[in-house]
């Protein structure tokens, strides 16, 4: 985990924390029949409505408005923030803030040409932004003037263009509604104290003369295929229901679980993280940003790597999910050519693998024995090799017959050879991806997969190596990442609650039994507060603890002798490694746990 992706983790938690009267339910969508239009759906309703959503698994999120003007910069000063917050993070005042519109003028938009690059990099959907926490309407709205076309010169409607645009192309088109805070209307949310008396007001009347007749506007002008609410908030039922209350004429419409109210949504919504297990069962999209801004800012030129934005895709999609990835263009109505290079490449890749992606089912493996991740389509298992090992690509547990394998991007056939363990060893594809090959295994029937437990024995030398490539995973705030190498290099990363941990099941031949002393290979941000983490044998607290001090980086890592010890007895045992304090809201990097006698 690098610190930048630890604070936007951190930001996005606090965000929504930091608003004022935000109930925990409202964030998670507790489900209310009576709000919720989609809530008495049958299944096979649901499953109907929501086909397009879950084929798509890759859309292009678009962040646009007014905040593309200062991009970042007010009086001379960089924001530290996100390019869209910088009005409430500057307290720039209300009317200051709106003159930003006299110099927006997008001469560059062209609805064709992002809906082509969107389509380019093999995406199936746009999300953007109809009105964001500003206030701006980047459609001509008939409920005030605050809009595009009443005040700039730009008598254009982005959003009416992009809709024309994508329903040509074959794209769905969604909007992206902010209909909590609004910074510029009296009465909308402000996410902590008002700085403008121009911005005191009823909510009530907020949600009722703008919230509720924009959102109507939108759907009955437009017929987006998706809503997507930002942020959630506490709405009485009555209020929920004006939010909905155009939705009958548009029963296929998707929409987020972010609208508050008990309002379930139909989708989960991680934000700039991918959760280790996904959401089984449920519908989920992790959005996230190409930089560090969803609003475009001149001086974010943090841009991920192609490689770690596929890579994301990938694993999104062996957990079931879509990856919404954003772009922010400026206010010339230019998207940043480096993204738009990122997304032609991942285009390019997903032109000859896409099979591997789309419509496809989660990985029926717990654990993968290389580096890399598999997703399922019928009878064929998709392997998405991003390294390939060194001593072959062998696959355990799959119970169902093998028909053939072949390298999806160049259709070279491979040879599969299955030992008496029932392990398989694929041959090598002539032509390696650098970023992932993928290997399509054709089946006699559906993917059968029984895991066998990994039971970790003690190493030639009698110590236990305890490495992130074994571990489980407890809870859903902390992830193995896979290293290059996998086993040496994989680290438990992303560790960002005190319920998370991960634990191994060792096996104690006799003779091995006694009393353990405990090291771990680690690395931390310097700029961490040290937080202690404690080991447990089958649920027990074993007195072993250590503090974990600062390393150089993240990816600095050193060895930790945790002081204290543990009795291992014969028999099978589960070592759980679990933070006691975090300080820092994130614990470490963790390579591996060794266990000494
Ligand atoms: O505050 C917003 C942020 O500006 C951005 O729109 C993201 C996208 O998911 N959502 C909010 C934070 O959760």
């Amino acid at each position: 985990m690098t610190p930048k992706a630890l604070t936007l983790l951190i930001a996005a938690g606090l965000l929504a924390a930091a608003l004022p009267g935000k109930p925990a339910a409202a964030q998670t969508g507790a489900a209310s029949a009576s709000v919720d239009p989609h809530a008495n759906e049958t299944k096979a309703q649901r499953d109907a409505r929501m086909k397009w959503w879950r084929e798509a698994r890759f859309g292009m999120f678009i962040h646009w408005g007014l905040y593309a003007v200062p991009a970042g910069v007010y009086k001379g000063q960089n924001t530290g923030g996100l390019g869209e917050w910088i009005m409430r993070d500057d307290k720039i005042p209300v009317g200051y803030y709106a003159d930003y519109a006299k110099q927006f003028d997008p001469e560059q938009f062209n609805a064709t040409e992002w809906v082509s690059y969107a389509k380019t990099a093999g995406m199936k959907y746009i999300v953007m932004t109809a009105k964001h926490h500003e206030g701006f309407a980047m459609y001509p709205t008939k409920v005030d003037d605050f809009n595009i076309n009443a005040q700039t010169n730009f008598k254009r409607d982005p959003i009416g263009e992009m809709a024309a645009a994508c329903k040509k192309a074959g794209i769905k088109f969604g909007v992206y509604y902010s209909q909590n805070l609004d910074w510029h209307h009296p009465g909308g949310g402000t996410a902590g104290p008002a700085w403008d008396p121009a911005q005191k007001g009823s909510y009530d009347e907020y949600i009722k003369n703008v919230s509720a007749p924009q959102v109507k506007e939108l759907v009955t002008r437009y017929h987006p295929a998706v809503i997507w609410w930002d942020i959630p908030s506490d709405l009485t039922p009555d209020q929920a229901r004006a939010l909905t209350s155009a939705f009958s004429s548009d029963p296929e419409l998707i929409y987020n679980n972010r609208m508050g109210g008990g309002v379930a949504g139909d989708t989960e919504t991680p934000e700039q993280h991918i959760p280790p297990k996904g959401f089984p069962g449920k519908d989920w999209e992790t959005c996230m940003t190409i930089n560090d801004t969803w609003g475009f800012k001149t001086n974010d030129t943090n841009f991920k790597p192609m490689e770690l934005l596929l890579r994301n895709l990938i694993d999104i999609a062996s957990k079931g999910g879509n990856y919404l990835l954003n772009v922010g263009p400026d206010a010339h109505g230019v998207i940043p050519s480096p993204e738009v290079d990122r997304l032609k490449e991942m285009g390019a890749w997903l032109k000859t693998n896409g099979q591997s992606i789309y419509a496809t089912t989660p990985s029926p493996y717990q654990r993968l024995p290389f580096n890399g991740r598999a997703t399922v389509k019928g009878n064929t298992i998709y392997l998405n090799v991003f390294t390939w090992p060194e001593n072959g690509l062998r696959l355990a547990g799959l119970q169902t017959k093998v028909k053939g394998a072949k390298a999806l991007a160049t259709g070279q056939k491979l040879t599969v050879t299955k030992a008496a363990d029932g392990t398989l060893s694929i041959s090598k594809p002539s032509a390696i991806d650098s970023i992932s090959t993928v290997i399509a295994l054709d089946l006699t029937g559906a993917p059968v997969v029984t895991e066998a437990e990994v039971l970790i024995a003690p190493q030639t030398d009698g110590t236990y190596a305890l490495n992130a490539s074994d571990s489980t995973v407890v809870g859903n705030n902390i992830q193995v990442e896979h290293g290059d190498d996998n086993g040496a290099n994989a680290n438990l990363g992303y560790w960002t609650s005190l319920s998370a941990g991960a634990e191994w099941k060792v096996t104690v031949p006799a003779g091995a039994d006694g009393v353990y002393t405990a090291k771990i290979d680690y690395a931390v941000d310097p700029g961490s507060a040290d937080s202690i983490v404690t080991l447990q044998v089958d649920g027990a607290d074993t007195g072993i603890t250590g503090t974990i001090v600062k390393t150089g980086s993240w990816e600095d890592y050193q060895t930790l002798a945790l002081t204290g010890t543990l009795t291992l007895t014969p028999g099978a045992h589960t070592i759980k490694i679990i933070p006691k304090s975090m300080p820092n809201g994130a614990v470490m990097n963790l390579r591996r746990v060794t266990l000494v006698r």
